[in-house]
């Protein structure tokens, strides 16, 4: 059946594979709509209209039939009639200013599942998809991964082999953007953390600190010290945070090149001297929404 072919395949080589790859993607995850319609179904959205696919979410030969339907706090979904929705958010899952349309997605062709994944936008163009399984009684929020997987940038791309190509990013008021690799592992989507992302063309200048601010000499925390108030600074980017609402490590450049790692929390607090957090617009001037 057509679902089959989600994802399968070789990786395509380059950005402009990646796009017909989508394209092909979008076409083929439309397995509840008429061929006839599949070409222009995107375009023909409304608000509240009510989804239908019909997919074998649980690879036992035969499919289910599934209904999505974006609402005001996030989305109805079922699966051969049962509303599951109060089960996956009680998983965890939020879809806010979800999409008008979920797609099934076959993260890992060799695994007989094939996954129904909900795009929202979130508050501030937070773009981020979730995966739900169906394992033939319920469903199970496998979690999720910054970025749209319908083609739309900010972009997330399954390689039909568990692991999506998507991004972290980190943000102390600026936003700071890194690629990142996602993994299905036992059941849930992880990032593969590296070090830390510090990335040079994404530098910014004329920041200044207000206030006296803890600062390390490495995102491991050792070599604990203060930067004065009054010191220019520069800021590179930032670590990922492991959880949205985490802590992660914003590096600083002083005049004369030294680095400083500032401990941050999302979605704009930094450690000051004493130890506390400060709001980052009272502890660093110059400091720009998403820069
Ligand atoms: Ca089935
Ligand atoms: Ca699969």
């Amino acid at each position: 059946m057509e679902n089959d072919a989600i994802l399968k395949g070789k990786r395509p080589a380059g950005h402009i594979g990646w796009v017909i790859f989508i394209g092909m993607l979008l076409l083929s995850a439309s397995c509840g709509i008429p061929p006839e319609a599949q070409g222009t179904q995107p375009e023909e959205l409304e608000g509240s209209r009510t989804q239908a696919l019909s997919v074998d979410l649980d690879g036992d030969g035969t499919d289910e039939n599934v209904t999505y339907r974006r609402t005001a706090g996030g989305f109805e979904l079922a699966i051969d009639g049962k509303e599951l929705g109060e089960e996956l958010a009680a998983a965890g899952l939020r879809a806010e200013n979800a999409h008008d349309e979920c797609l099934a997605v076959d993260l890992d062709t060799s695994d007989g599942f094939v996954e129904i994944a909900v795009m929202s936008d979130g508050g501030s163009a937070d773009h981020r998809t979730d995966f739900v399984r169906f394992d033939g009684g319920g469903a199970v929020y496998l979690g999720g991964v910054p970025g749209l997987v319908n083609g739309e940038a900010p972009a997330a791309v399954p390689d039909g082999e568990g692991g999506v190509s998507s991004y972290v990013s980190f943000e102390l008021l600026q936003r700071w953007t890194f690629p990142a690799e996602y993994r299905l592992e036992n059941g849930r989507m992880t990032v593969e953390m590296q070090e830390f992302y510090v990335d040079e063309a994404l530098k910014t200048f004329n920041k200044t600190a207000l206030i006296q601010l803890a600062a390390y000499d490495s995102p491991e925390g050792d070599g604990r010290h203060v930067i004065d108030a009054g010191t220019a600074l520069a800021l590179y980017g930032a670590a990922p945070a492991e959880e949205p609402d985490g802590e992660g490590w914003v590096l600083a450049g002083d005049e004369s090149g030294k680095p400083h790692y500032l401990r941050a929390a999302f979605p704009g607090a930094v450690e000051n001297a004493a130890g506390e957090w400060t709001a980052a617009a009272d502890a660093i001037a110059g400091l720009e929404l998403y820069g």
